[in-house]
């Protein structure tokens, strides 16, 4: 279509997620500062052709008040965000409930919560009816900003009740879910209280989308078996109604990534870090500090390559960074403290006056300092227990064009159907097996390194970030038109 200057009119596109990419502060009761994240959705959804995007969410304070809320909205919009207002009672059932407690360790194969069964019931189903509350509120703001041919592009298992609120508001509305977690085995689903209302909920977009093939196979198999739907090469149908099922993987931005490392801070920071760490090897873990990437076991694995490796003692060093999450959480308390135990334990034991085998530190790092942290790391160390992707594994094989490092990556992570035939895939669990692929990845000739790092470079700038978006959008444009075709048949 055209509009009235003759140019094309650009797709509006509605990215509806949990958090918006902002990080708000307020200032004053009706100023506020925002600090736009650069990180991978956004450039993703920048990077979509003819796509006007705009983002809706939740901006992760509680505003209680009209003041702050109309500042805030007024200060988003110039940043393409409408924010969703939570207050702290939904916050604590939905986010750090439902999805989090419940949700996020379920779909990472981690079961549910086990500590007290009768009360664990009880908030259950007012944390699921906190979530369906929370989806609802997403759902009004989505509807108070669409516009007829606007494409709603839903993201995560934060908002699953989500398609089917949509559904209800506008039949026609082109609805896409994505979910960036795994979908696990029907036998896991199966074991949710709420697993049916869930599904359908989700079968209510028009396309549903996951990082691998398995995962969509995965939500097919619970559609049939939980449901007892019919399963189709394209996706779930229910009543004539198909709803199509199919595996999108995600990337990066690989091109930031490359860009970043001509900085000339950047190459600064890499000349450092390599004088810092002259006559030994890097190996890095990058992660959120999160029971589902399996940190403890990855130091566990570098202590028994240690131990069998003394000749390797002096000659090698981990940096593991770990930015602390959902700090107010007693389990994942405990899992920093678990890991700060093993990592003391092991520098007393391995380290000397002058050298410690392992730095962690539990924080973030910047852009800059993480891409040259990238570049001079000789073994990266992907050991997820489950993760839908893992992006850490692209972005530090994007960082390593000059250095060919080897990535050591975990079979349970999505990014192993990607990259598996350049890593060396490791069952996390298994330390003697990670510890031995530790020794096999310093041990390396350069000829396979450089075999394994190329064809991973070419998978990791060929299927970007981008395409990812784009792809997706374009095929929830199609399986609408193609829907409306079958019905007219
Ligand atoms: P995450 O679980 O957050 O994402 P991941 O894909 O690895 O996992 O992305 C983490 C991002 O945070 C990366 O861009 C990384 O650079 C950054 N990051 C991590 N630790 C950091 C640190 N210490 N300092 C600075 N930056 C850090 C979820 C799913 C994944 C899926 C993504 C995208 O759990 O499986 O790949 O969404 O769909």
């Amino acid at each position: 279509c055209g509009a009235a200057d003759g140019k094309p009119m650009k797709q509006r596109l509605l990215v509806v997620a949990n958090r918006l990419p902002v990080s708000a502060v307020r200032l004053g009761e009706d100023s506020w500062s925002l600090d736009i994240s650069a990180g991978g959705l956004v450039s993703a959804l920048l990077g979509v052709r003819d796509v006007d995007a705009k983002w809706i969410g939740w901006a992760g304070v509680n505003v209680p008040d009209e003041v702050g809320q109309r500042a805030l909205t007024k200060a988003l919009a110039e940043k393409r965000c409408i924010p969703v207002f939570l207050d702290e009672e939904i916050v604590h059932q939905y986010y750090n409930g439902y999805c989090n407690n419940i949700l996020w360790p379920l779909f990472h194969y981690l079961g549910l919560p086990q500590e007290d069964r009768l009360a664990t019931t009880r908030s259950f189903q007012s944390q699921f009816d906190a979530y369906k509350k929370a989806n609802q509120m997403f759902a009004d703001v989505v509807n108070q900003h669409y516009e007829d041919g606007d494409v709603v592009w839903c993201h995560d298992y934060h908002l699953m009740f989500l398609p089917k609120c949509l559904k209800d508001f506008d039949s026609k509305m082109k609805v896409g879910w994505f979910l960036h977690t795994p979908f696990p085995s029907s036998e896991i689903h199966r074991t949710l209280p709420s697993r049916s209302e869930l599904l359908r909920s989700v079968l209510a977009a028009d396309l549903v989308g996951f990082h691998t093939y398995d995962y969509a196979r995965h939500f097919v198999s619970a559609c049939t078996r939980i449901l007892g739907l019919e399963g189709t090469p394209e996706g779930v149908e229910d009543q004539g109604k198909l709803t199509r099922v199919a595996a999108f993987p995600i990337g990066i931005d690989s091109e930031r990534f490359k860009r970043a490392l001509e900085f000339p801070a950047v190459k600064v920071h890499i000349n450092e870090l390599k004088q810092r760490f002259t006559g030994r090897k890097v190996m890095l873990g990058v992660d959120r500090l999160d029971m589902i990437k399996g940190i403890p076991q990855k130091i566990l694995a570098f202590e028994k390559f240690l131990e069998e490796n003394p000749a390797w003692r002096d000659k090698v060093v981990l940096l593991q960074i770990a930015v602390p999450t959902r700090t107010d959480v007693p389990e994942y308390q405990k899992l920093t403290s678990q890991v700060h135990e093993i990592v003391g334990r092991i520098n007393g034991r391995f380290g000397t006056l002058t050298a410690v085998p392992i730095h962690h530190l539990d924080r973030s790092l910047d852009f800059h300092a993480l891409c040259a942290l990238y570049a001079v790391t000789d073994v990266a160390l992907v050991t997820s227990l489950r993760d839908g992707m893992n992006l850490v594994s692209y972005e530090f094989v994007a960082c390593q064009g000059a250095k060919k490092g080897v990535l050591i990556l975990s079979e349970f992570a999505g990014a192993a159907q990607s990259l598996g035939a350049g890593a060396l895939l490791v069952n996390p669990w298994n330390i003697t097996e990670v510890a031995n692929s530790i020794a096999y990845a310093l041990n390396m000739p350069a000829d396979e390194r450089e075999k394994r790092h190329r064809h991973n470079y070419a998978h990791v700038t060929t299927h970007t970030a981008q395409d990812w978006a784009e792809t997706f959008v374009s095929e929830l444009n199609d399986t609408v038109v193609e829907a409306q075709l079958r019905t007219r048949q």
